[in-house]
């Protein structure tokens, strides 16, 4: 049966019943849970919240960082009126794998932590009654997992996960569990596609159902103005005078999508905000509706205090607000594709998402950036040559990609896909095989053949042959940090300007999607010394003084926008301190800096270099 992954909003005709609440959860620590019936029935548990991330709620350490399978139980009503309709349960992320029972029956199973599922249950259900639905997941990481880690066995037997990425492995029921109730015949995907033609515009649409009945698809206008319509499930939508969506300045239509019967009646109807843009690379610029933007914004994570990595719309509006505070207009959802709003949120404020996949962590290593800063690092045990990476990664690594972008093809905000962050480049033969088929399955993928990248490791050269798959060059580096701090970072960024004068020869945008240094919010010093905030501005300051000199580059993110939470470790003071905020969002003195500098620059900042 076909997968029902539509973002869930309910319409005239289809119904999304929230299962968020607080579910039953327990540990399965022998990997026993389903001999012992939790697919059935779990009796000994804790009330966890859905969505979460269960981490947030153990104080005992080894409970906190359990590695290993976890089990959720909560149960649902599905009503007779539900008997001639297809029951689907839409989970919008479980981290890392999760294998679904309704009833004690097994449902289907899914890989992969941030990005969305679907499974029918309609063989499952119990009309008019209780459902039980149960859900094992499990969160160790290992070679072929996005993201990448290992595990290690302590002495007492109990295992731990080594993640190879500097964020805190939050798990769990990370995003809301719904059930979707639709028409049997219905819309099961849309892809589109705008073209702008002076002052209008074409959007080339193609519409999937599992049916036969015809496809009708309409543009409105916020006041419900029909002012556009088209038949066929696959055509051209055409709109004179078209309001185009715009960087921090958004517009968007409602696309209605209906199947409708012999009889003229509505079998199905879907609507779908929609902003109406486009993106292309030209030389070293980057253009949205043809012409040229300038970046500024942010490296994020999707996290906060008590929800981990858990779903917290209150949190995702507050950094809409702050980063818009700060003059900011993109960001990047490092290190893994984010929640479905906060891409309906970009999408109606008018900021620029680079999207990127959960391939992060590969390269063997537990502190990435630190090891690659190293000069003269050295390929140890090379990430890429490992058989089992060019066969199972490489296909969960195709699988997230393919889930991506069919899961945020749509989204006027997203104009880049950022495919791995801070891979090992340096076994060429072994990692460019590999990169070539990410890159070219994108391509195929994305019908608005937006723009690739990956994110550059320090010490990844202009002439590393993996960065020429790249449509633009994204770069993270920390001079001033991992590289020369303190009084030596003068140093450090006459280095960087150089680097730059090497990645100018490819002539593609360069974006800096990191870069910045660790700050403990209230420690001040003069002169600055690291650490203080003095000395975060220092370093910002720093880098735009290089950027500004170097036309090509043509963004700015700093790492990061918040402080967040990572394994503990000695070069981490309760986390990873470089945010412009802290954790609980209260701005530091580079906060205001951003604010003045982000400010003062035009969105088309460089376009006449
Ligand atoms: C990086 C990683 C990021 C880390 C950051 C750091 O290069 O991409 O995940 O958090 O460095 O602060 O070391």
């Amino acid at each position: 049966m076909a997968n029902k992954l539509l973002y869930p909003y309910q319409s005239s005709r289809r119904t999304v019943i929230n299962l968020s609440g607080l579910w039953r959860f327990t540990f399965d620590r022998e990997g026993k849970g389903l001999e012992k019936g939790f697919n059935k029935n779990i009796s000994d548990y804790t009330l966890m919240p859905v969505p979460s991330s269960f981490n947030e709620y153990f104080l005992e350490k080894k409970d906190k960082e359990y590695a290993g399978d976890f089990w959720y139980q909560t149960e649902f009503f599905v009503d007779n009126s539900m008997k001639n309709k297809d029951i689907d349960l839409r989970f919008d992320a479980v981290c890392h794998k999760a294998d679904v029972y309704v009833n004690g029956n097994y449902v289907g199973s899914h890989n992969g932590g941030f990005t969305p599922f679907s499974l029918n249950i309609n063989d499952y259900v119990k009309y008019d009654t209780i459902n039980v639905l149960s859900i094992k997941v499990n969160n160790v990481l290992s070679q072929t997992t996005l993201p990448v880690g290992e595990t290690k066995t302590l002495s007492d037997g109990t295992v731990i996960n080594k993640p190879y990425f500097d964020f805190f492995n939050y798990s769990g029921i990370i995003r809301p569990v719904r059930m979707v109730v639709t028409p049997k015949e219905s819309i099961l995907d849309i892809s589109l596609v705008h073209r702008i033609s002076g002052n209008d515009s074409y959007t080339d649409y193609e519409v999937v159902t599992n049916g036969d009945n015809e496809v009708t698809l309409e543009a409105h206008l916020d006041n419900g103005q029909i002012i556009s319509s088209s038949y066929g499930k696959k055509g051209s939508l055409f709109i004179k005078d078209v309001k185009l969506w715009n960087v921090r300045n958004a517009y968007l239509y409602h696309f209605v999508v209906r199947i409708i019967g012999k009889n003229k009646e509505i079998i199905d109807e879907y609507q779908l905000p929609v902003g109406i843009r486009t993106v292309e690379i030209k030389d070293s610029r980057i253009l949205i509706n043809n012409s040229p933007v300038y970046l500024k914004g942010y490296g994020k994570h999707e996290e906060s205090e008590f929800s981990g990595r858990g779903y917290n719309l209150t949190t995702a509006k507050m950094d809409f607000e702050l980063m818009k505070w700060t003059n900011a207009n993109c960001f990047r959802t490092s290190h893994y594709p984010y929640s479905e709003e906060m891409y309906q949120l970009a999408d109606r404020e008018g900021f620029l998402i680079i999207d990127e996949l959960p391939a992060v962590g590969m390269m063997k290593s537990l502190m990435n950036a630190v090891d690659a800063a190293k000069k003269n690092a050295k390929v140890v045990d090379g990430y890429f040559s490992q058989e089992i990476v060019q066969t199972e990664t490489l296909n969960n690594h195709l699988n997230v990609l393919e889930e991506t972008i069919n899961r945020d093809k749509n989204y006027a905000s997203v104009i880049a896909w950022s495919l791995l962050n801070e891979p090992d480049t340096r076994e060429t033969d072994k990692a460019l095989p590999y990169f070539k088929k990410i890159f070219d399955r994108a391509k195929e993928l994305d019908l608005q053949q937006r723009p690739r990248t990956f994110a550059h490791l320090m010490n990844t050269s202009f002439e590393d042959e993996c960065s020429k798959l790249c449509d633009f060059i994204t770069l993270n580096r920390y001079f001033g940090w991992y590289v020369m701090g303190g009084i030596e970072n003068d140093d450090a960024f006459k280095i960087l300007d150089k680097e730059l004068d090497g990645f100018d020869k490819l002539n593609k945008p360069i974006v800096f999607t990191e870069y910045g240094c660790d700050t403990m919010s209230g420690l001040h010093a003069l002169p600055s010394v690291m650490w203080s905030e003095e000395y975060q501005v220092e370093v910002l300051k720093k880098n735009h003084e290089v950027f500004d000199k170097h036309p090509n580059v043509v963004g700015e993110m700093p790492w990061n926008f918040t402080d967040f939470q990572t394994s503990e470790g000695i070069i981490r003071v309760g986390g990873n301190k470089k945010g412009i905020f802290t954790r609980n969002r209260k701005p530091k003195m580079a906060a205001t800096y951003l604010k003045e500098r982000w400010g003062s620059l035009e969105l088309n900042f460089k376009s006449n270099k």
